[in-house]
């Protein structure tokens, strides 16, 4: 095995920074994946995705990081990472890519290597599902021949103030010596708190636990939002009220709903494994059903708001602006902009759908265009760029007539002094 090698397995939001940084930190590094394109681009210094910084540090790095497809890459490096995509089917827990990829390396696994699960998994799963199909691949025994464990990823995709080495982790391995080494390799490369926990369970807890807080607390707001639209209270004032409390209240914004490959999923894994274990979590599903209804929420907003103006269904046009699920970045999973575009073209309106970063799923190619001949905009997405562009003056030159607001991000008094209907989430 080479000294200082790395082999991160998975090339995507999570693993190919982790690579970066690896091969930023010396490390000879292999980077292993099933998509050839991803393979032939990271050799060639290019990015497959759209990030800033990622776009900055792949062309330094060329040749620094050896992309390969093929699994024997395994067989030469100290230390192994695995970063593959854990999705959840519908409402379950997809190990299958997991599975896949750690059956795919079982057979290189060399004695004295580390091996670690990076991807956000339930509890049990390094135990139950990944540590069988290595010592069956491999013949060797986990926690004795080589060393397994849990280290959850962190990314925040297109934050450059917390990047990947800024972020603290947690780790566990199925041995002490084995949660050290790990320790020892995680330090080596991050320039922040590394904590190891009593065991690898404890580990795998810790992501599914952060990310169903964010959800459920989401979901509070967003249920707030309906309950305020009621009672004509502006809720996006209240927040701002409750924030001014220095302790004990943490700030959530009501939306158009949650999208992302992490929150709207891994709540999914912790009701999963409680259930097998006995326990039904009724709170975190229905925080899940609250945050899924949002889209028909906005859709429902829309549809009385062209009630308003008078104008039949089939007649009115609504501009979607902002696709992608979350600000200035291009990712579209589990994206709500995009199930309220389906809702209301069921709805019988004619949709346009405009996304600076997302051109390829946009209708129009310019915010100008999308405006054009709309009878009511959604702003679905708070892009940096919308904020200045989408002044109530820009609006009012645009004949827009109404906006459904679905991130409260837009200068509701000045829209409305200009004779233009507002309806905000919660406001
Ligand atoms: N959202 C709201 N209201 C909020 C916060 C978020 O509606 O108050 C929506 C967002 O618009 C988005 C979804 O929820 O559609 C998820 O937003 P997010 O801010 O949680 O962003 P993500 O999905 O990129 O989450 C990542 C997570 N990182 C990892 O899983 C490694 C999460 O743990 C981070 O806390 C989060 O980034 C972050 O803080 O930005």
């Amino acid at each position: 095995m080479e000294a200082k090698s790395v082999c991160i397995v998975g090339l995507g939001y999570v693993g190919l920074p982790l690579a970066c940084l690896c091969a930023e930190k010396g490390y000879r590094v292999k980077g292993l994946d099933l998509n050839t394109e991803i393979v032939e681009k990271t050799n060639q210094g290019i990015s497959h995705i759209k990030d800033r910084l990622l776009e900055e540090k792949l062309p330094k790095l060329k040749g620094k990081i050896d992309a390969v497809t093929g699994p024997k890459a395994i067989s030469q490096v100290e230390t192994i990472i695995v970063c593959v995509p854990t999705p959840a089917k519908d409402t379950e827990p997809d190990l299958e890519p997991l599975k896949k990829a750690v059956k795919s390396i079982s057979g290189f696994l060399r004695e004295g290597q580390l091996l670690l699960i990076e991807s956000t998994v339930y509890p049990g799963t390094i135990e139950e599902v990944v540590k069988p199909i290595l010592e069956e691949g491999s013949g060797l025994k986990a926690g004795r021949d080589f060393f397994l464990g849990h280290c959850p990823e962190r990314i925040d995709p297109g934050n450059e103030n917390f990047t990947i080495e800024r972020i603290p982790r947690v780790l566990a391995c199925l041995s002490k010596e084995g949660t050290e080494k790990a320790k020892g390799f995680y330090n080596s490369i991050i320039d922040a708190e590394i904590v190891s926990l009593s065991s690898v369970k404890a580990a795998e807890a810790v992501k599914v636990v952060e990310n169903t807080f964010r959800d459920i607390n989401i979901a509070f707001v967003n249920e707030l939002a309906q309950s305020f639209d009621k009672m004509a209270i502006d809720l996006a004032e209240v927040i701002k009220g409750a924030s001014t409390k220095p302790f004990g209240y943490m700030p959530f914004y009501p939306g158009p709903g949650v999208g992302g490959h992490c929150i709207a999923q891994d709540p999914y894994y912790l009701i999963a494994r409680a259930k097998t274990a006995g326990f039904e979590h009724r709170f975190l599903r229905l925080a899940r059903e609250i945050n899924k209804a949002m889209p028909a929420y906005v859709a429902g907003l829309v549809e009385h708001t062209i009630e308003n103006l008078g104008i039949e269904p089939e007649k009115a046009t609504v501009s979607v602006l902002g696709l992608a699920y979350k600000p200035d970045v291009d990712d579209l999973r589990e994206s709500p902009s995009i199930k309220i575009v389906e809702l209301l073209e069921k709805k019988g309106f004619k949709v346009n759908a405009f996304d600076p970063f997302v051109p390829e799923k946009s209708s129009q190619v310019s915010l100008e265009e999308a405006l054009e001949g709309a009878d009511c905009i959604v702003l679905g997405t708070h892009h940096s760029k919308f904020k200045q562009k989408l002044s109530p003056a820009f609006l009012k030159e645009n004949g827009v007539k109404a906006v459904v607001d679905a991130r409260n991000f837009l200068d509701k008094q000045g829209i409305e002094a200009k004779g233009i209907i507002y309806k905000g989430i919660g406001r």
